[in-house]
């Protein structure tokens, strides 16, 4: 993979289109591997994003929260904490459908909390007309603070907006979360917490204390101190 290809993760909840719209943006570019040691697939592909920027783009399975109950949501998530490895996704594209946006945004909201520059891709729009469905575009982008997009994978509509707002939103800073959970509760908690490593987010340092399913990247003598 050559240095300068952005890698993006596509997340989201099952059936809302991650994989057709993996599909648009890599056409035949693709490969089918597995996860190390599981049998889950991992899909991974190439986008021409402009003349000079191209993505590795992975097609992570569907998860509807990034707190694992299940072997595919553990995937998903390891996926997104691994910021040391060469894997580890850049900005990360979530997929929501236009029909269930309200339930798909708790997803989104914990991804965003992570500190990674986030898109947010909103499918099926050739079904809002008929399901009497309208959306204030520019209003929900200063809400989430995020760039926002509405497409159609099935339609191939939106395509190149999606591919846009990758390179703007990998080319702006580090992305703010929702909202500073330190500000607001048990500040001490939180500064202390913040002191275990300067390498991760204090939502991602808060998962690691209380999750027994987290990679070990917090020592147990730790994990028993909060
Ligand atoms: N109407 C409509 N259906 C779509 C669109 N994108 C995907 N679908 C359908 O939604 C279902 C799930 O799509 P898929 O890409 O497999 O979703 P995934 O589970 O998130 O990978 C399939 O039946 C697709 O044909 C879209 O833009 N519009
Ligand atoms: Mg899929």
């Amino acid at each position: 993979m050559p240095k300068n290809d952005i890698k993006v993760a596509l997340i989201g909840n099952p059936n809302t289109g991650k994989t057709s719209l993996f599909n648009q943006l890599t056409g035949l570019n693709q490969k089918v591997g597995n996860y190390p040691g599981v049998t889950v697939d991992k899909k991974e592909g190439v986008s021409k994003l402009s003349s000079t920027q191209n993505a590795l783009i992975t097609d992570l399975p569907g998860t509807y929260s990034i707190n694992p109950t299940s072997l595919d949501e553990s995937i998903v998530l390891k996926t997104l904490l691994k910021k040391d490895i060469k894997e580890s996704p850049d900005v990360i594209l979530v997929v929501a459908d236009v029909e269930n946006l309200k339930r798909n945004l708790l997803l989104f909201s914990q991804i965003k909390d992570l500190e990674i520059p986030t898109v947010l891709a909103i499918n099926m729009v050739d079904q809002m007309h008929r399901k009497g469905i309208s959306i204030d575009l520019s209003l929900l982008k200063k809400e989430l603070n995020t760039e926002v997009v509405l497409i159609s994978a099935r339609k191939n509509e939106g395509i190149n907006d999606v591919k846009e707002a990758i390179i703007r939103c990998h080319v702006a800073a580090k992305a703010s979360p929702l909202c500073g959970i330190n500000s607001k509760i048990d500040t001490d908690y939180f500064d202390r917490l913040k002191e275990i490593s300067p390498n991760y987010s204090l939502y991602e340092l808060w998962l690691m204390v209380t999750q027994s399913s987290f990679p070990e990247t917090v020592t147990k003598e730790e994990k028993r101190s909060f």
